[in-house]
């Protein structure tokens, strides 16, 4: 396993820190897996398995998978649930709690029939669980603090230990104070292979959350009560233009796994493919069972794997299709000015209100535009409300929206960014000019003297 990318912690080090000292002696502290963490937000190369039974691991689109450890014939995994800083999209930093350094945590990937065993390590200031959730396990691995088990105190390290039963994709989360600990970030991917490698393969496999938070302009910390109006929908804790793409070679066939820890459903849209949903909530969708998409709704707590032969080469826009969701902070009580005349309006207004943007006269773009020629300061910590730039200009995007890019000929793991799409001559959509092929036009002509027409009014024999 290569452990070089990740900045490690050893146990001792973390007792150091003061927290870990009270939970457990030194003798079983050094008895623990050792804890890898990670500062970054990119997307990090899959975790090829050398320990434990073979599987095709999966991408986690900027995250990482947890590295594990085998223990007589178990999988060990250690979770530490902790404030972390999460760069959203460069420009803006949010102070979130997941886990191992970054949130959301680390990608688990296990093999259909594993004993697992994973411990907790709570460095939050207040008590928490983690509920495996999608698993059959015994109740009492299920992580519903106060049902299942009793909480995870602050410093204390808990023990889950269950058997990996049914191939799929799943994700953890807390069960205990729920609503502000997932609206702060606490989520991961979980992933168990199929026992036979050969089952339902793919070329490349991907996963990430959907997830959201509300962080007013100005500041890093979301507010946790938020119900609806979240203003940052993100894939994996990034927006776009910080979401990476999804890079495929083509002709591969490509299975994404997507779960919904928001409070809402996301119509999940790729350009230029059809689909195929292969994977729910309860696990694989027989062949005869599947019907093509282009659009496939994650309803609320939902997990969906979908696989399509990537055969058109180019960068294809994949993202929620709610416009809201395709945009980061945004006041919502933007008035509406299309089509008024507002000539200096604005600025006038600006001196009383000073933080006042109105929507623009022809639409939204021409704000961007504004913003940048009148230099408005956004607040400190704060990206634009859409955004991103390509190679023809302004995307105007943000929030939960990223490109999978189709290319001819990549390395088998070569994930890199390609860079943009090389169109082919005469293929990009472009201004009418005079170059126009020639038009063939209707040989009917009016005969002399004129053209008889009979022509049926409606209702016309009714008498008035
Ligand atoms: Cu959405």
């Amino acid at each position: 396993m290569d452990f070089s990318k990740f900045s490690r912690r050893d146990f001792f080090k973390l007792a150091g820190a003061g927290i870990a000292a009270s939970t457990v002696s030194k003798v079983a502290m050094a008895a623990l897996p050792e804890i890898v963490s990670t500062e970054q937000a990119n997307t990090q190369a899959p975790l090829h398995p050398n320990t434990g039974r073979p599987y095709n691991p999966v991408v986690t689109l900027n995250g990482w998978s947890l590295p594990w450890r085998m223990n007589k014939g178990v999988k060990e995994f250690h979770l530490v649930a902790e404030p972390v800083l999460r760069e959203m999209a460069p420009g803006m930093k949010a102070h979130l709690w997941g886990y191992n350094g970054q949130s959301p945590g680390p990608t688990i990937e296990v093999v259909e029939g594993d004993k697992v065993r994973i411990f907790v390590t709570n460095r939050l200031p207040e008590i928490t669980s983690i509920h495996w959730h999608g698993q059959r396990l015994p109740n009492g691995m299920d992580g519903v603090s106060g049902l299942n088990q009793p909480p995870i105190p602050p410093g204390k390290t808990f023990m889950y230990e269950f058997e990996a039963k049914r191939a799929g994709t799943f994700m953890y989360h807390p069960h205990a104070d729920e609503m502000l600990q997932m609206a702060m970030g606490m989520m991961g991917s979980w992933v168990t292979h199929p026992k036979n490698p050969k089952f339902m393969p793919v070329d490349r496999d991907f996963v990430f959350l959907l997830n959201a938070y509300d962080i007013d302009p100005g500041s890093y910390t979301p507010k946790v009560n938020t119900m609806l109006d979240f203003n940052l929908w993100t894939f994996n804790s990034r927006v776009f233009p910080g979401i990476e793409p999804i890079v495929v070679k083509k002709n591969d066939r490509v299975r994404i796994r997507v779960g919904n820890l928001t409070m809402t459903s996301h119509p999940i849209h790729l350009h230029g493919h059809e689909f195929q949903v292969t994977g729910t909530d309860g696990g694989w969708v027989p062949a005869s069972a599947r019907w093509p998409e282009v659009t496939t709704d994650i309803a609320v707590g939902q997990m969906r794997a979908i696989e399509f032969i990537a055969n058109e080469p180019g960068d294809w826009a994949f993202h929620c299709h709610k416009s809201h969701h395709t945009m980061n902070a945004m006041g919502h009580d933007v008035p509406t000015l299309l089509g008024v005349k507002q000539g200096d309006l604005m600025k006038k207004i600006g001196n009383l209100v000073p933080e006042y943007m109105p929507m623009g006269e022809t639409g939204m773009s021409e704000m961007t535009e504004m913003a940048e020629m009148m230099e408005m300061p956004l607040p400190e910590n704060t990206l634009p409300m859409m955004s991103g730039k390509a190679q023809f200009g302004a995307v105007e995007m943000g929030g939960m929206f990223t490109t999978v890019k189709v290319r001819e000929g990549l390395a088998r793991n070569d994930y890199k960014d390609p860079g943009y799409f090389n169109h082919p001559k005469g293929t990009v959509a472009r201004e009418v000019t005079n170059d126009l092929p020639p038009v063939e036009r209707s040989q009917t002509t009016v005969p002399e003297g004129g053209m008889e027409m009979s022509v049926r009014k409606p209702m016309g024999d009714m008498k008035h």
